[in-house]
């Protein structure tokens, strides 16, 4: 199964890109595209409609200002939706992160932080993970990697503090 990462705009590409660039670092096949709740509602239909037989599993979705692409895309499949609010407006993405979130009982959409595409892709991951054992260790690889990471850097802080002898 695939995940497939739609926006609004290609004005949102540069933050959905982070979705891809997790997705393909722990080898998570995925696609790439726009579809815009307002601008192609038709585009939108078929897209939901269709997503399932295409092999896809997980949806991302993210959208900026009144950002209802995440829902409408939720109210179209049972397939899981994560939403990314993206900052595109005056508004700062508060705007796109209260639009995607405040969703009506019975069609949720998980909902990521502004500008967050990155947790959009992991999560996306750690759902195909449950039938998918190779991939559930891909993710503990990744999680092992991070927190060598920041125990370094941890390291490297308290030498640094411990040389100027705080
Ligand atoms: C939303 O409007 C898009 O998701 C984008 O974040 C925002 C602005 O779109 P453009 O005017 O840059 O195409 O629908």
């Amino acid at each position: 199964m695939i995940v497939s990462i739609i926006m609004g705009s290609d004005s949102d590409l540069p933050v959905m890109q982070k979705a891809q660039e997790v997705l393909d670092e722990l080898g998570v096949d995925n696609t790439i595209g726009i579809v815009s709740a307002h601008r192609t509602p038709r585009r939108m239909f078929e897209f939901a409609a269709q997503a399932e037989d295409n092999g896809i599993g997980v949806i991302i979705a993210g959208a900026g200002g009144a950002a209802h692409l995440p829902g409408m895309v939720a109210s179209l499949t049972t397939l899981p939706v994560i939403g990314v609010p993206i900052s595109a407006t005056k508004m700062e993405g508060e705007d796109a992160l209260l639009s995607i979130v405040q969703m009506p009982a019975g069609i949720p959409v998980a909902t990521v932080a502004i500008d967050n595409a990155r947790n959009a892709g992991i999560l996306a991951a750690q759902i195909l993970s449950l039938s998918n054992s190779a991939l559930k260790e891909r993710l503990h690889a990744f999680r092992d990697a991070m927190t060598v990471m920041v125990e370094e850097k941890a390291a490297a802080l308290d030498e640094q503090m411990r040389q100027r002898g705080d």
